[in-house]
């Protein structure tokens, strides 16, 4: 390198602010990292920094309020519940109790020999009882008696066959009640044995799997009387048929039938399960029944199953009549046959003037829940009672 080729280099180095080409990036990129740089030096000023602190100490608040709130919702939610549950366990515990109480009325109805050979609606079990307080809940009950009704299951033997007279018995009922009577056919399909229905109204199978939601006939023994919802006539979703359910209701019943068909309590039997035994009794039925619809007035609930003004049922004349219960089905037969002659007025064994099978119904109150408990009690000869059947707000 010569001389004047290093000078010029030299001065290029020296003079490079008055450069015109390259210089302007060099100033641009400059500028900016200063900016960054003010900006920062403003950022960490003391009192934008104050003012981050307060934000975020201000987000912090809000989201521990947010959780303790959620926190103490759920806290109070789960105590709720589980005060409810505590009730609804103290609720049903009475309910039991009340079931016991229950059967020890009727065992004592046995014990003491007050009933004179015969269950009616004379005898203690049947009184009402008022609500009896305890702790912060309230307790009533009822005791009814099943044989004063139509048991559904003595329609078929034991070989699941229906049995002649009491599909007929069926028939008078729901004639007694102003319901077709041809819809007694589809409650014999539905506890027969077979699956041919019987011509031409009954219903078996082939007529349940084709509705819209499907189902099989149960060809068996009714566990209770709200299955007769399923049954063909009867649909709860049908106003006309759902009509002819609650009709029925108050006059059937659904009982074991393992020692046979049960017979029909003539002291408790309402007046047109009465008329519906014989065609002699039938004319007679308003005045031989000792059926006394205001027996459950004092308990609206109870009375509510029995609402039996809602059909057309004989009129009673309860002025007229003598209310004393009979105490042999012989002296109900002589009522009947005026001519005394001594004949059965229906088959042998489909009445008599005691009973076995009772339906408790308790209702608790406890703190604004509501307990309805429905038991089924069979009660043998020395007046033990066992539980066949227990279901809670329904029947
Ligand atoms: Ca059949
Ligand atoms: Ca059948």
């Amino acid at each position: 390198m010569n001389v004047d080729s290093m000078s010029q280099s030299a001065a290029s180095r020296t003079s490079g602010s008055s450069l015109p080409s390259g210089a302007g990036p060099v100033i641009t990129r400059c500028c900016r990292s200063v900016k960054r740089d003010e900006d920062r030096r403003r950022a960490n000023t003391p009192g934008r920094q104050r003012g981050v602190a307060i934000i975020t100490a201000l987000l912090l608040i809000a989201l521990g309020t947010i959780t303790m709130v959620a926190i103490t919702s759920r806290q109070q939610f789960d105590m709720q519940r589980e005060r409810n549950e505590g009730i609804i366990l103290q609720a049903r515990a009475f309910g039991v109790s009340g079931e016991r109480f229950a059967a020890a009325l009727l065992y004592r109805d046995v014990q003491d020999a007050q009933r004179e050979n015969s269950d009616s609606l004379d005898d203690d079990w049947a009184q009402t009882i008022p609500p009896i307080p305890i702790d912060n809940a309230s307790i009533q009950g009822c005791i009814v008696d099943m044989q004063g009704r139509f048991n559904l299951n003595n329609l078929v033997n034991a070989e699941g066959e229906a049995v002649e007279f009491f599909t007929g018995q069926l028939t008078r009922l729901l004639g007694e009640l102003n319901i077709d009577q041809a819809k007694a056919q589809a409650i014999i399909d539905w506890v027969d044995e077979d699956l041919n229905p019987v011509i031409p109204d009954g219903a078996e199978d082939d007529y349940y799997t084709g509705l819209e939601v499907g189902y099989r006939a149960a060809n068996g023994a009714f566990v209770s009387v709200s299955e007769l919802q399923l049954v063909k006539g009867f649909s709860s979703a049908i106003k006309e048929e759902a009509e002819d359910y609650e009709l029925l209701l108050p006059h059937i019943s659904a009982l074991p039938t393992v020692n046979g068909p049960t017979a029909v309590n003539v002291n408790t039997a309402t007046p047109e399960v009465l008329a519906s035994l014989s065609d002699e009794i039938k004319p007679l039925a308003a005045d031989l029944s000792r059926w006394d619809t205001g027996a459950y007035e004092d308990y609206p609930e109870c009375e509510d199953i029995f609402d039996l003004s809602a059909d057309d049922g004989p009129e009673t004349l309860v002025a007229e009549r003598d209310l004393e219960p009979y105490e042999s089905t012989l002296i109900f037969d002589q009522e009947v046959d005026s001519a005394d002659t001594g004949e059965n007025v229906a088959p042998a064994g489909t009445y008599d003037v005691r009973s076995n099978y009772f339906q408790v119904r308790i209702d608790v109150d406890a703190e604004g829940i509501k307990l309805s408990q429905f038991t089924l009690l069979e009660r043998n000869g020395e007046g033990k009672t066992r539980v066949l059947y227990r279901s809670r707000d329904t029947l």
